[in-house]
């Protein structure tokens, strides 16, 4: 049965699903870059040079490999601009009996998909994305064994399924979770880890040059892209992880500082995510550092929660609970996103750091995204959907099934709780505890109100007293609340005048 095999930009794996039981004799694998992927949200222009850079890679990997392959470039003539439309020219060039296809990360391309068996009338084979350390089946079945949706319980159950840091049926050092650990400040006088950087190669340069040429209005530093695009780049990228980063990786996660972009992060999820590196061995690497005394448990807990823990739930979740689930806005927050996040110009130094690092790099780590911009965005009421299309554009590792639970959820409190028990919602002090930021900023963050005050400090309070009708009844926001009820009349009523005078103010380009 001759068989056209669709990989796609976040499918480079050559283990994915639709390439098993290929038959080299006859089969042809097929990859189109086309205009609708990469305009459905105006991607940074490095995250644009990776996937499609990646991509040509791939290609000729399998290529090698002697596999027949029909790869349709961007600027190739008759390009129609659709996986539809390419599809359908590629049927007409090889007349297969079946397409086979792993199943898409994003509900908008599976949507797509639906359509396709009746209108090139040749069968679709939907293979499962294996990728992943648990199944969408085996998350559907453990969420509804479980009255609490919580990562918390998710995780323990991939901890016991892996028998990842277990010690019979307990887990390795008597603690499920060493988050506590992974709160410390960055001392004054500590190391960077050396910079990974992968030269752009022949391939990544022609791709550079189609970029600056089509997408110029795209967000986002071209010339300092230095992401690896092959596999065996992705692995040494690992290797240099777990080598200079993981041992420290536990104790500074939420650590943020000035011109320090990457940290002790991993900047491994563009790779994970777009199949140049497999989750399993990502964190089978970590836990042999472990196992050979190389990195300490609280570190490597750390970094295997995220991706055997974070990862998997939240493509859970997304396969769960979509289309529904994007629509939600459970505090009805319906503001424009500030142009400031596309232009940097702020003078709250946090978020005028974030914006620039994540121009620089496609990158900020997981604090920058949930404290600075995500904080930002939920204490003044940004419409969700708009939150979501700036998380998507500007982020090198930017795939909705990921991205959207994360923002929706976890930033926003959009679906009302389903993800994160309450609103990841901080004043100034937190911000101020875990970065340098505030030391040359505008405003002071142990100011409460005035022109010097930090606008998170009077945001925060705020958020609360608009929210509380909603908030008020969550348990975990007592605490909170009380501290309102025990508020001056007077001093709510300040609190109140200054946040609106300051939301008013917010779509004028320099605040
Ligand atoms: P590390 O800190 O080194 O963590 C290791 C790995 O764990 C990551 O590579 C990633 O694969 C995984 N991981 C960590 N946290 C999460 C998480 N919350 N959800 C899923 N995987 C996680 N991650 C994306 O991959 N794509 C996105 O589009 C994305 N959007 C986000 C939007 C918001 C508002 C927030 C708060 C988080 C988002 N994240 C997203 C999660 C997280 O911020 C990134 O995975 C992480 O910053 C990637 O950097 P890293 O590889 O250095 O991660
Ligand atoms: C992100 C992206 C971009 C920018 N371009 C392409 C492309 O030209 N061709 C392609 O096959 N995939 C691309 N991708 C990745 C897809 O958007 C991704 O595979 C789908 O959103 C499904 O997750
Ligand atoms: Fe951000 Fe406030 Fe600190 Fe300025 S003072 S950097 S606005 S937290």
């Amino acid at each position: 049965m001759k068989t056209l095999r669709l990989i796609l930009g976040d499918q480079l794996c050559r283990t994915l699903s639709a390439l098993r039981d290929m038959d080299h004799t006859r089969d042809v694998v097929f990859m189109a870059e086309v205009h609708d992927e990469t305009t459905y949200v105006r991607h940074h222009k490095q995250k644009l040079v990776l996937v499609l850079s990646a991509m040509r890679h791939f290609a000729e990997s399998l290529r090698a490999e002697g596999m027949h392959m029909d790869y349709v470039q961007l600027d190739d003539k008759g390009n129609s601009g659709s996986f539809t439309g390419e599809l359908g020219r590629a049927l007409s060039r090889h007349h297969v009996d079946r397409i086979v296809v792993t199943q898409p990360g994003e509900w908008r391309v599976w949507e797509m998909m639906q359509t396709w068996g009746e209108e090139f009338d040749t069968p679709v084979e939907f293979r499962e994305d294996d990728r992943f350390l648990c199944s969408q089946a085996e998350f559907a079945h453990w969420a509804k064994g479980n009255k609490s949706f919580r990562l918390e319980y998710f995780y323990r159950h991939m901890r016991r399924k892996t028998g990842w840091l277990m010690t019979g049926d307990k887990p390795e050092g008597g603690r499920w979770n060493y988050d506590e650990e992974n709160r410390k400040k960055l001392p004054r006088n500590f190391q960077t880890p050396p910079a990974r950087r992968f030269a752009p190669d022949a391939i990544t340069r022609e791709v550079m040059t189609l970029v600056r040429n089509r997408f110029a209005d795209h967000f986002g530093q071209l010339e300092s892209f230095d992401w690896a695009v092959t596999r065996e780049d992705a692995l040494q990228a690992l290797q240099h992880f777990i080598t200079h980063c993981l041992p420290q990786f536990g104790d500074y996660q939420d650590a943020m500082k000035t011109g320090q972009d990457f940290l002790f992060h991993s900047a491994l999820s563009p790779y994970i995510n777009i199949g140049l590196l497999n989750p399993q061995e990502v964190c089978e690497a970590a836990l042999a550092a472990y196992h050979q005394g190389l990195a300490p448990l609280s570190a490597v807990e750390g970094f295997v929660r995220q991706i055997l823990g974070w990862r998997e739930y939240v493509r859970g979740v997304y396969w769960m609970k979509m289309p529904d689930y994007a629509r939600t806005n459970f505090l009805n927050a319906e503001r424009p996103l500030p142009d400031f996040y596309w232009t940097g110009e702020t003078d709250m130094k946090c978020l005028r750091e974030v914006v620039e690092a994540t121009r620089r790099n496609a990158y900020a780590h997981h604090i920058q995204r949930l404290m600075i911009t995500g904080n930002f965005a939920l204490l003044t009421g940004v419409a969700p959907l708009q939150v979501e299309e700036w998380y998507l554009s500007v982020y090198a590792d930017a795939f909705e099934w990921v991205e959207l639970p994360n923002t929706h959820g976890m930033a926003l409190h959009a679906d009302g709780g389903l993800l994160g028990s309450k609103p990841y919602a901080s004043s100034g002090a937190y911000i101020d505890r875990m970065s340098d930021y505030c030391a040359g900023c505008a405003y002071d963050p142990k100011t409460k109100l005035g022109t010097e005050a930090c606008p998170f400090n009077y945001l925060y309070w705020y958020f609360l007293i608009v929210n509380e009708a909603r908030l008020k009844p969550n348990p975990r926001m007592a605490l909170p609340y009380r501290l309102l009820a025990r508020m001056a009349a007077n001093r709510r009523q300040q609190i109140t005048r200054q946040a609106q005078e300051f939301l008013a103010r917010l779509q004028s380009r320099y605040l």
